[in-house]
């Protein structure tokens, strides 16, 4: 008995030694499940409210890295934006592309679409591409966070989001709508603390404070319930 003691010791031993020499710098991965409470999401058709994005803001200094130099890219095709939903970092160029044989165009007349030149102006002018033909490509640079919902004058009925955000930690999870549960993961995230916030059409979720240590961060769990404020508008 005393010998299996004794080897018990060494091997804690032996675990703490590598935890407490560990490397700084390492990225991880944060990964868990969204589960809707109380009402349900549509996840088909074109009231689908199915994506959610998920992601971490940094307590304390906001030091991200710099946003990709690559561009994302917004299509439209069969008369409808794809994908719905986009999330990037600030800075990044969002490429339109319109695969349509149709004309369209582009614009937002959100905050967070307002021309960086105009942000003093009286009038300021928000980001609105004009008519492209079949094939064109025009890309915007996104330079506030935000929500952006994102339409077409030529056909009222399209529409998209792009939610800009400071942080580059975040994913795009779906909600199945059989289970209304949906799992996700975010890569590359250092180690710190963070606060796991969400995006979502139709419903929302408390914020939760999150340390990602040298593991990474698994089996976290978000609930999500229906926006509070579009409850009190029907009332
Ligand atoms: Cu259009």
């Amino acid at each position: 008995m005393k010998a299996i003691m004794a080897s018990f010791l060494v091997l804690g031993v032996a675990f703490v030694a590598p935890l407490a020499v560990a490397e700084t710098g390492q990225l991880h991965t944060v990964s868990g499940s969204i589960q809707i409470k109380g009402t349900i999401v549509k996840t088909e058709g074109p009231k689908s409210r199915k994506e959610v994005v998920v992601y971490l803001e940094k307590v304390g200094e906001q030091a991200y890295p710099p946003p990709p130099t690559e561009s994302a890219l917004l299509d439209q095709k069969g008369l409808v934006f794809i994908p719905h939903v986009t999330a990037i970092q600030k800075g990044t160029t969002v490429d339109f592309l319109n695969s349509d044989t149709t004309e369209h165009n582009v614009f937002c007349a959100d905050e967070v679409c307002m021309l960086v030149e105009d942000i003093n102006s009286k009038k300021p002018k928000y980001l609105d591409l004009g008519n492209f033909a079949a094939g064109e490509k025009a890309g915007h640079t996104f330079a506030r966070a935000g929500e952006a919902v994102i339409l077409c004058k030529l056909h009222p009925e399209m529409a998209a989001y792009i939610i800009v955000l400071e942080s580059p930690y975040f994913t795009v999870a779906e909600i199945d709508g059989t289970t209304q549960t949906a799992s996700f993961s975010i890569d590359a995230v250092p180690a710190g603390e963070y606060v796991v916030r969400t995006w979502n059409k139709w419903c929302e979720s408390t914020d939760q404070e999150l340390e990602v240590g040298e593991d990474g961060a698994s089996d976290l769990t978000i609930d999500m319930q229906r926006k509070q404020r579009k409850r009190r508008k029907r009332s």
